[in-house]
């Protein structure tokens, strides 16, 4: 009987485990328009956490892309502005991660075809826990 109740216990615990969970949701994601001679683009986009654990955003892939990186722009005390590369970008539970132009940035690198106009770009997200997400991404002017 004893041992019956410990694995009940264990249930419980493996069961109220799973409950911490991160529920990503992303939204205003949009691709800054580049001019058609530029091999790179930006995405930006706002990722929130709703769940009770943190997530990562591990990578993001596009068919327009030959590569992509998230990116950190940095500035200088000569305000030189310059590109760091993040690994992983950490999204913390209850919290939103913000990727905007002159900060956290999704870069889009060997363009396959230009990102002008009024185009859509897909994106594919893969979150540690929250798993894969397909988004798209408007095309728009950096100005707008
Ligand atoms: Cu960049």
């Amino acid at each position: 009987m004893k041992k019956y109740l410990f694995s009940l216990a264990v249930l419980f615990v493996l069961t109220g485990l799973s409950f911490a969970e991160s529920k990503v949701v992303v939204e205003g994601a949009w691709v800054g328009e580049v001019p058609p001679s530029s091999p790179v683009a930006a995405a930006y986009m706002t990722i929130k956490n709703e769940g009770t654990a943190d997530d990562k955003l591990l990578s993001v892939t596009s068919s327009i892309a030959g590569s992509t990186m998230i990116h950190q722009t940095m500035i200088d005390e000569q305000s030189v502005a310059s590109m760091n590369m993040i690994g992983v970008l950490v999204i913390p539970a209850g919290k939103s991660v913000v990727l905007k132009p002159g900060g956290t940035h999704i870069m889009l690198m060997d363009l396959k075809e230009p990102v002008t106009g009024k185009g859509k770009i897909e994106l594919d997200l893969k979150f540690e826990n929250a798993g894969e997400m397909k988004i798209e991404a408007p095309v728009k002017k950096l100005s707008e």
